[in-house]
């Protein structure tokens, strides 16, 4: 058993070096052959594994579209979400903070306040300043108003206070109430006559749920998911109303597909760059693919709105071609964490799976410290500036707000953010050194090729999703260059290696930091 090193006189100093680091202006990047102030999409899947895509080259599906992007693009090995689930892992990426900086930042109900401080400094606010249109269309999941929200009247704070112009999305989650589109603060297609009302603890007198009223039900839920009843589909959440403006679910995709195309053709008009956070809700749970693609994988919904999520990105990019945009246009694909199988509904997810590795080669999946919670397929796409090709460096999300900063003019950035641009660009193979990863409020540290996991309580594997989420009694150390699988520990047979990790974790997250984080864990 390895003791906790206590805090002594290297492990100090280095947390000194780490916080000097992290504190001082980075540089600015040489952007001198680097085409200024292109327009910026992030594609962004949600809960899609790193080895989802075909270009990733692991699993038995095929994603020409995604492949298009990955092999014309630089394809990121060492690609980073922050979290291994959706709220902190979007907080990291529009804040560039780590996202267990904030104690708020975890998976949230739909009547959650606005996660993001309207103060805090924001990646679509650096962008409107250097003179971007910004948009965000499709999931948000980061909290909307300030705790009391009135879903009739305009919701604020909410995506156009912390730095986005346009913004068309869900509030939460496509399992979770209200299941209605929000657009600029105002629910799409409310009937005035009929509000909307939403409760996460009590249900509205006589409205059915999926305990009271099985029988309507067309899909079934396996673990929680037994609240209100929407299209037939049980949510977590009671909700009562608005029945003109409930979304269609298995239109969702050509519904954002739509709103999409329509803000790039209007910004192609408009001359001023633009920022657009395109957030796909494939392939999160309820799995709903248009009748168009049902069937189409041989794997049942899971890979059916994969496909149907590859089909979007196609015509979606023929769109920016044909509004003349791709030349002038770097996009960046990525997932908010990494791929569950049954994440709590009879999907036929996990018996259709078949011979197709949705984390690929990793270990673990969506909620695990192991790396398929947060390596996740990581593209950077620019014709005709960007070099075809794969990269090897370590990015993160987290680094996106400064090195796009630095794209767009900006020298503005976080002291968690790096100004990877030349990492981005594919003129330099040369990432992060160190990143601390958080799943389900645990964290680890990668640095260098080795992941160092604390010890944490709790089970070893989730049951319900039956995922390894990375708890264990001992510290775990891999060398991921060489057991990209985590299958051998090393901590016990190299201590040297395994004292320098837990110095620099310590230096990045603090001394006591993560015993807080057992105590609460229990
Ligand atoms: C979990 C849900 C899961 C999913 C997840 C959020 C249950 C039992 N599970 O609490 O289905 O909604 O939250 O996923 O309710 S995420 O990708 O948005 O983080
Ligand atoms: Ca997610």
């Amino acid at each position: 058993m390895i003791k906790l090193f206590s805090f002594n006189y290297f492990s100090g100093l280095l947390s000194l070096l780490f916080l000097f680091q992290s504190c001082a202006p980075q540089p600015a990047q040489d952007v001198e052959s680097t085409p200024s102030s292109p327009n910026i999409i992030f594609i962004y899947l949600d809960d899609l594994g790193y080895g989802d895509v075909s270009a990733y080259g692991a699993g038995t599906l095929q994603t020409p579209n995604m492949d298009l992007l990955a092999n014309g693009g630089l394809r990121f090995t060492n690609g980073y979400a922050s979290s291994a689930t959706c709220t902190p892992s979007r907080y990291a990426l529009l804040t560039g903070t780590y996202p267990w900086r904030n104690s708020e930042a975890k998976i949230l109900p739909g009547t959650a306040p606005l996660l993001i401080d309207t103060a805090q400094l924001t990646l679509p606010k650096i962008l409107k300043e250097q003179g971007y249109h910004t948009a965000v269309i499709g999931k948000w999941h980061m909290g909307l108003g300030a705790g009391d929200v009135d879903w009739n009247k305009e919701i604020s704070p909410g995506p156009n206070q912390v730095g986005f112009d346009y913004s068309h999305i869900l509030a939460a989650t496509q399992d979770r109430v209200p299941t209605v589109y929000i657009q600029d603060g105002k629910v799409v297609n409310l009937d005035p006559n009929d509000p909307i009302q939403v409760d996460y603890e009590t249900n509205f007198e006589g409205e059915p749920t999926a305990i009271s009223n099985p029988e309507l039900l067309a899909m079934k839920w396996h673990h929680g998911h037994n609240n209100s009843i929407v299209n037939g589909i049980p949510r977590i959440g009671f909700m009562k109303g608005g029945e003109q403006a409930k979304w269609s679910d298995v239109g969702m995709a050509d519904h954002f597909l739509d709103q999409a195309k329509s803000y790039v053709g209007e910004r192609a008009q408009s001359g001023q760059p633009f920022f657009l956070f395109y957030a796909l809700q494939q392939p999160h749970v309820p799995r709903t693919p248009h009748p168009r693609f049902e069937g189409k994988s041989g794997m049942g919904p899971r890979g059916d709105v994969i496909l149907e999520a590859d089909w979007v990105i196609g015509e979606f990019i023929k769109t920016l071609e044909e509004q003349g945009l791709l030349e002038n246009t770097m996009i960046v694909f990525s997932s908010d964490n990494g791929p569950v199988l049954n994440d709590g509904y009879y999907d036929d997810a996990v018996e259709k799976i078949g011979n197709h590795t949705p984390a690929g080669p990793l270990k673990g999946g969506k909620y695990s410290l192991f790396e398929a919670g947060t390596r996740v397929p990581f593209v950077t796409y620019w014709k005709g500036t960007i070099k075809p090709g794969v990269s090897d460096a370590m990015v993160t999300q987290i680094d996106l707000l400064a090195s796009l900063a630095s794209l767009a003019g900006s020298e503005k950035s976080t002291p968690d953010s790096e100004n990877l641009l030349d990492a981005f660009m594919g003129k330099s193979q040369k990432g992060r050194d160190a990143f601390v990863l958080e799943a389900t409020s645990r964290t680890a540290l990668r640095a260098g090729d080795w992941i160092m996991i604390p010890p944490y309580q709790g089970p070893e594997v989730e049951k319900n999703v039956n995922i390894e989420l990375g708890n264990s009694a001992e510290y775990q150390l891999f060398n991921l260059k060489e057991d990209i699988s985590q299958t051998n520990n090393l901590a016990q047979s190299n201590l040297e290696k395994l004292q320098e990790m837990i110095a620099i974790f310590e230096g990045i997250r603090g001394p006591n930091d993560r015993q807080i984080q057992q105590l609460e864990l229990k």
